[in-house]
């Protein structure tokens, strides 16, 4: 039985190394990733049960994913094995100050993509889970997969499980005005929303002096109890200086801050929402913060979108050992 449950597509990762163009690329590094990919396994590295629903292909590049989520510690059980449909690709290409990193998709037709309404027994996934965590891109792949989200979270609500969702918004998958209509209908049944004051303004118009105020702009349109997002300062293409505030029942609370030096910052909103759920299947979103801006800070140094950490390391960190920056 899993404490959470995450919904939404993994792909295969390829990445020219040395900050190599890939159009000079002669080799790629292999990862895989996925934001409810990612969150689930910072969520299994805490010691929590967590089941990531998907589809892939039945093919090689299905198997390479399901041998990762394994290993990580995520349970595959409801993952689908389908005939239709492929294996999303992303390429990756590191910046170096001041050019930029870029990310370049191929997953058109993903088997996840393809879902259905129906596809999903959501009843017995969702049975003894607290929570549920999608992000904004999953509603993105296409509008059959929006639908899905939206039935995995009725579903939620009608088994008590609670619904943690991340923004996440990609302009590289679809429009404002579309992800606008969209998401629209899908927070009225969201209990924890993390979500940047750039996408609050950028999708719903909502604006603020502070996180405060912008926070307090979505409770009011959409219902949610809990909004949840980054404070950042003087932000580097290879430094970051940040840390996770969080709003509820009126009252604002904050993390420590972190300085990190990036390696790869894929991935690491993901970590954050996997502290942050970690606290908040206590109830205790001061908790959430804590943990998910040292998830976050540590997941910025290593390699890959999964946040290979350990407790220890996340609890070290939070002690202030080697990133946290006094304030
Ligand atoms: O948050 C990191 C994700 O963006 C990355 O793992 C890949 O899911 C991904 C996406 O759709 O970009």
């Amino acid at each position: 039985m899993a404490d959470v449950v995450t919904f939404g597509e993994a792909m295969v990762r390829l990445a020219p190394p040395n900050f190599q163009r890939l159009e000079q690329a002669r080799s790629l590094d292999l990862e895989i990733g996925g934001a409810e990919l990612n969150t689930a396994a910072g969520l299994a590295r805490l010691g929590h049960p967590v089941e990531w629903v998907s589809r892939l292909p039945n093919n090689p590049l299905g198997a390479l994913i399901t041998n990762r989520v394994r290993e990580v510690g995520v349970s595959d059980r409801f993952v689908q094995f389908a005939d239709d449909g492929r294996c999303g690709l992303y390429f990756l290409e590191f910046g170096a100050s001041p050019r930029a990193s870029s990310i370049l998709y191929d997953r058109k037709d993903s088997s996840v993509s393809l879902a259905q309404c129906g596809m999903f027994d959501w009843e017995a996934i969702f049975r003894g889970a607290k929570w549920f965590h999608v992000s904004g891109i999953t509603p993105a792949l296409s509008p059959g997969a929006a639908e899905v989200v939206d039935e995995a979270m009725h579903a939620a609500r009608d088994a008590g499980v609670k619904v943690c969702m991340d923004l996440n918004y990609r302009s590289k998958l679809w429009g404002c005005e579309h992800a606008a209509e969209v998401l629209g209908i899908l927070l009225p049944q969201v209990d924890a929303l993390i979500a940047s004051e750039a996408d609050a303004e950028h999708l719903f118009g909502i604006t603020g002096a502070d996180f405060a105020e912008v926070a307090a702009g979505l409770v009011s349109r959409f219902g949610v109890k809990t909004v949840v997002g980054t404070r950042r300062e003087a932000p580097l293409v290879w430094r970051n200086r940040f840390a996770a505030v969080g709003y509820t029942d009126g009252r604002t609370y904050e993390s420590a801050w972190y300085e990190v030096e990036i390696v790869d910052r894929l991935g690491a909103g993901d970590a954050l929402a996997a502290g942050l759920i970690h606290g908040l299947l206590d109830g205790d979103l001061k908790k959430g913060l804590d943990y998910g801006a040292a998830m976050g800070a540590l997941k910025h140094t290593l390699p890959g979108d999964l946040p290979w950490l350990t407790k220890d390391e996340v609890e070290a960190a939070m002690q202030g050992q080697g990133l946290r920056i006094k304030r």
